[in-house]
């Protein structure tokens, strides 16, 4: 109470409330820290696990800062060297000049790839990990959901088509705060609401890190089964599956052969559901690991992309002697890459080709 009377009076006297992220905003625009201490800054506060926690923090200290400006100024090495060169008689050129930069921008190539492949291996720990419930209508996604969380969320009957929208909440397994998404049945759907359901189910898949295909295991495999089993074929390779048979406290008549090639657990929404936990947090902690350094954001991935498709690009260039185009590609992966931390100067080049450099002519 105390403390909103201050705040009013303040207000009345021509202060103004701050906005939000604004003074982490004026951090960066004053250049007291840099853009990835800004989103790191932005993400810690919504951490998702302790993970992610660890990460952000170190991210927050510079890490990823530090990274950034060793790959960029490698690259501004490379390019002060090349533009020097440019200017020069051929036959004036060290002989093992352009075998020295053609490693150097390999080795930068490599960093810059691993790094890009671990931070998609750990999708989804820095923003949350997402887990969606698929299946056919009434094997039993929402009556899942429901007894992951120990209370009564979905609604769950026998009448095939129950849940219509998707069901979203968020659990804790292990030291990860997870989002479940349970979904409406998938079959074919003449009806106009749940065909809209079925679009949406498949919006969930692409948006998880986890999907549980759910299956009747007191029934055979009939066509709408069949249709989960085509749709997990096509995200086998982008996403982690779980294929959860239900029902196993009633006698079982399924025959799994169509789906052995992927991760089977058989459980009782019922009963006990313990197993598919164990998984699921196993699968995560496999997807976490707190020691590497990785991108926290689509715009980091973004530039980093970028910066590499101008790298490769550039291989050629220098291979044929074509330093005006190595140069410029160079250039342009520098952009990228410096755009990650913040914005980039030529004329850090140019101190660099001179300061730098002593080329005794
Ligand atoms: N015997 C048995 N019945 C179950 C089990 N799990 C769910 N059921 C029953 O199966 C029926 C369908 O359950 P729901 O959870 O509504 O199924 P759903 O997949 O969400 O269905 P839709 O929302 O219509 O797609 C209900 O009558 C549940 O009580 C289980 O492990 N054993
Ligand atoms: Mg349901």
């Amino acid at each position: 109470m105390a403390s909103s009377m201050i705040l009013d009076e303040c207000l009345k006297e021509g202060a103004r409330a701050s906005e939000a992220g604004e003074f982490t905003k004026r951090a960066v625009l004053n250049g007291r820290i840099d853009l990835t201490r800004a989103e790191a800054a932005a993400k810690l506060i919504e951490s998702k696990s302790i993970d992610s926690a660890k990460i952000l923090s170190r991210q927050l200290k510079g890490e990823l800062q530090q990274f950034v400006n060793k790959i960029r100024n490698d690259l501004v090495e490379i390019l002060a060297f090349i533009e020097v060169n440019i200017d020069y008689a051929e036959e004036d050129l060290p002989l093992d000049l352009l075998t020295q930069i053609n490693d150097r921008l390999t080795n930068i190539k490599n960093l810059l790839e691993n790094t890009l492949e671990t931070s998609k291996s750990r999708e989804g720990l820095i923003d949350g990990f997402k887990i969606s419930i698929i299946g056919k209508p009434n094997v039993g996604k929402s009556s899942l959901l429901n007894a992951l969380l120990k209370y009564d969320r979905a609604i769950i009957s026998p009448i095939a088509g129950t849940t219509r929208d998707t069901v979203e909440e968020s659990l804790k397994i292990g030291t990860h705060l997870v989002k479940f998404i349970d979904t409406a049945g998938i079959r074919d759907a003449s009806e106009s609401i749940e065909k809209i359901g079925i679009e949406k189910s498949i919006e969930a898949i692409e948006e998880s890190d986890i999907v549980i295909a759910l299956f009747d295991g007191s029934q055979e495999i009939d066509q709408d089964d069949e249709k989960i089993i085509k749709l997990l074929e096509s995200y086998k390779s982008s996403k982690k599956i779980i294929v959860a048979i239900n029902k196993s406290d009633l006698e079982k008549k399924i025959i799994t052969k169509e789906l052995d090639a992927l991760e089977i657990v058989e459980i009782s929404c019922r009963e006990n559901v313990q197993i598919i936990k164990e998984k699921i947090s196993s699968l995560l902690d496999y997807k976490s690991s707190a020691n590497d350094l990785i991108l926290i954001s689509k715009r980091q991935v973004d530039e980093v992309t970028k910066a590499l498709n101008y790298i490769d690009d550039s291989f050629s260039f220098l291979k044929d002697g074509e330093l005006e185009l190595f140069a410029f590609n160079i250039n342009e992966s520098i952009k990228h890459i410096a755009s990650i931390t913040t914005s980039f100067e030529r004329s850090e080049i140019l101190d660099k080709m001179f300061g730098s450099f002593c080329l005794g002519k």
